[in-house]
């Protein structure tokens, strides 16, 4: 299959590029405007593959995407590319409808004009919004909450459009939090990583009781490829790990793998309109075929690793544009910390 992938330099982008080459009938064309976490960095092992192509350039912009669908002659599109951090969402919502709405709504129309036979569009599990109790499934209505989730899910809606209205083959992942190598460190996990490895505090926000599902990023990948070649069109598919854990037990275990003290842990003032929990009803996804693999212990400690064997990849970017980021969004939260965990 000859396959459009955008925001195929970002995190969750790189490693499915990565995937779909390493199968041979798969010929694959990232198109990713490089914003600040796309990192061409994450991809320096396939750049001179044979069946792959990068093309620099932005989702909103319509020629752009006309031009790579017809030079490549490409048949399906994966959507990852987004504004993705829900803490920048607050600081420049405009910026996450921009990428998240408008581009997703160019790409379907795009795609609908060249005749692309699958179109499969990256979600969130954040699109329910907020899930005190019970497991969100993919008829559930949907609630979001940030301007983030409010971005994906008007993305999603979009696509859904595009089957009930056209019969355009859309399919739609809700996938759950995602972790592993290459996650630029503004997202929890590598920021407790990369700043314990500095003896730096590791900010939680509010009580630190705040529930994700935790999923590997291979399994993440994986279950894309699967939606892409076996997904009935027109339907979505919740995408979880199956490891729900409290921010305060993660942040504990990293600290735990490196051998750093509990006191780096730092209560600080909570995110706005922070969602207190998500979770999914996988059930569906292995009616298909697929569950996940990667048990969150393990595929922790390996990420742990990773990070430590990589200062060179994750030193660039906090001495970069991440500095000034970090500052705004934790230099007084710090100050003002609300004690530790021990
Ligand atoms: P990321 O921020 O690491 O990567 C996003 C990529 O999109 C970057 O390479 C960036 O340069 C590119 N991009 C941004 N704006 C663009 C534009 N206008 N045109 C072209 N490229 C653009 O994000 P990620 O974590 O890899 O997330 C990928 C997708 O998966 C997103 O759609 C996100 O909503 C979704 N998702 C992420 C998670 C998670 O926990 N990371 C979970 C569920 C779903
Ligand atoms: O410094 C922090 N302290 C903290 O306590 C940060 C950055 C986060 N947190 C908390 C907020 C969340 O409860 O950790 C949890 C995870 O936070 P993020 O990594 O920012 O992820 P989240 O807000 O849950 O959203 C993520 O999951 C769904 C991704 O960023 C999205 O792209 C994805 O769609």
């Amino acid at each position: 299959m000859r396959i459009l992938v955008t925001g195929g330099a970002g995190f969750i982008g790189a490693h499915l590029v990565r995937r779909l080459l390493a199968k041979e009938h798969n010929h694959v064309v990232n198109l990713d405007a490089l914003r600040y976490s796309g990192n061409l960095e994450n991809l320096t092992d396939v750049a001179g593959h044979p069946r792959y192509r990068f093309v620099h350039g932005d989702i909103c912009e319509s020629r752009t995407v006309e031009k790579a669908l017809k030079e490549h002659g490409l048949e399906a599109v994966i959507n990852c590319a987004a504004e993705t951090h829900v803490d920048r969402s607050i600081l420049d919502p405009n910026s996450f409808a921009r990428t998240d709405v408008i581009g997703t709504a160019v790409l379907l129309e795009e795609a609908r004009k060249a005749g692309v036979a699958r179109f499969l569009q990256v979600s969130t599990d954040e699109v329910y919004g907020s899930v005190e109790t019970g497991w969100s499934k993919e008829d559930d209505a949907i609630a979001p909450r940030s301007p983030y989730s409010a971005s994906k899910a008007g993305a999603d809606l979009l696509a859904q459009s595009y089957w009930t209205t056209f019969g355009f083959p859309v399919l739609i992942t809700r996938g759950s939090n995602t972790y592993g190598p290459n996650q630029y460190p503004e997202k929890f996990i590598p920021l407790c990583i990369t700043n314990a490895l500095d003896d730096q505090p590791l900010p939680l926000y509010g009580d630190g009781r705040y529930r994700r599902d935790w999923l590997s990023v291979f399994d993440h990948c994986g279950a894309i490829e699967h939606v892409l070649r076996h997904g009935a069109p027109g339907s979505i598919y919740n995408i979880g790990g199956g490891n729900e854990r409290e921010n305060l037990t993660v942040a504990e275990t990293i600290l735990k793998y490196l051998g750093k003290p509990m006191s780096l842990i730092r209560f600080v003032q909570d995110r706005p309109g922070h969602d207190r929990r998500y979770a999914v009803d996988c059930s569906r996804l292995p009616t298909l075929g697929w569950a996940p693999t990667v048990p969150f212990e393990e595929g922790l400690r390996a990420t742990v690793d990773w990070y430590r064997n990589h200062e060179a990849w994750w030193r660039k970017i906090k001495s970069g544009e991440f500095r000034s980021y970090y500052e705004r969004m934790y230099q007084q939260r710090l100050k003002d910390g609300t004690g530790c965990a021990s």
